[in-house]
């Protein structure tokens, strides 16, 4: 890939804890400063009263390195005792807010109360944990991810992927709010100046989905001056975890890479695939994209380094 670009900043389209691992690796050969991570809002909610943004998290607790890794959301070394007590009041509780992940929320409720964006309280709960990339949500109005189903009717994504374990039929998605919403100042600057826009391999129905779904946002990708590389979140035919093959079949869309492709070719300047779907590369080629074929597994921080390095080495990006 040649076309090199002046600017210095790397903008990520993230997701929660598919995106995180590749930004785990991309923090650790790059300084954060020149990360300017978008993050998905679909996945918020209000529970007990609280502001709880899941993927917003993920990456604050990851790039400042109290991220529960195992878990892949949450905060490490973290404790339950609230759950416990609420329980004691009969209160049903099923999204596992930990106690230390609790003092998030509850500060965001406050500031957002006081009348602070989602991208002003953002940005002072990353600073305070030290975080040195900027962290911006995709959008401060309103937009939500709801999953259409046949039992259940219409659920938020949280209720529909934790409270009922994705189990019922899905009949399809809805982001509510997002033709309407407005990016977050930045957004659209961050990805039409970035050197390059990486999308990690990422749930494309609800992790990146939701971002889309912003008429402006495609708008700057198309427009994007910088190269726009992502990464299949599915390897022959399944996802390396998560919904996402529940999900787009429920979409009427063929569980593969090609689709991956498809879904973004608008945007899209290369794709990472794994070795199991190389057979897919010369049909990506044919959507006017550029197929690198490579291991995309991350079982280890070692493979996330690795995986990052490819794509920013296929990116034209110097270190
Ligand atoms: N995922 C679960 O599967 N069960 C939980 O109880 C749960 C709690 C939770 C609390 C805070 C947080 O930031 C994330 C949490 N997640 C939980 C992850 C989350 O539901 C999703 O994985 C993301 O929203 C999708 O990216």
């Amino acid at each position: 890939m040649s076309r090199i670009m002046a600017g210095r900043q790397i903008a990520i389209i993230a997701g929660g804890t598919g995106s995180a691992k590749l930004v785990r690796g991309l923090a650790s050969i790059i300084p954060q400063e020149r990360l300017v991570v978008i993050g998905n809002v679909g996945d918020n909610f209000q529970l007990y009263g609280l502001q709880v943004c899941p993927d917003l998290d993920t990456i604050m607790y990851l790039l400042a390195g109290i991220l529960d890794r195992k878990r892949g959301w949450g905060v490490k070394r973290e404790t339950f005792n609230m759950l416990k007590t609420l329980r004691k009041y009969g209160v049903e509780a099923w999204f596992r807010l930990g106690d230390r992940d609790l003092a998030t929320h509850l500060y965001r409720t406050w500031l957002m109360a006081l009348g602070l964006t989602l991208s002003e309280v953002t940005r002072r709960l990353a600073e305070a944990l030290h975080v040195k990339a900027r962290i911006i949500p995709a959008t401060n109005s309103p937009l939500q991810t709801y999953i259409k189903t046949a039992e259940a009717g219409a659920v938020h994504l949280q209720e529909f992927w934790v409270k009922m374990k994705a189990k019922p039929r899905v009949l399809g998605v809805e982001y509510r709010g997002a033709s309407k919403a407005k990016p977050a100042p930045g957004v659209v600057q961050a990805i039409e100046k970035a050197e390059a826009v990486i999308i990690p391999p990422a749930n494309p129905v609800t992790s990146i989905g939701p971002t889309l779904a912003i008429p402006a946002v495609k708008e700057a990708l198309k427009q994007a001056e910088g190269v726009v590389v992502a990464v299949s979140p599915l390897t022959g035919g399944k996802p390396f975890s998560g919904p996402a093959g529940k999900l787009m079949k429920g979409l009427g869309m063929k569980v593969s890479t090609l689709t991956i492709a498809q879904l973004y070719q608008e945007f899209l300047s290369l794709l990472a695939v794994d070795r199991a779907d190389a057979r897919f590369k010369r049909q990506i080629e044919a959507l006017g994209v550029e197929c690198l074929v490579t291991s995309t597994r991350m079982s280890s921080l070692k493979d996330e380094k690795r995986l990052a390095g490819e794509i920013l080495n296929a990116a034209g990006i110097r270190l």
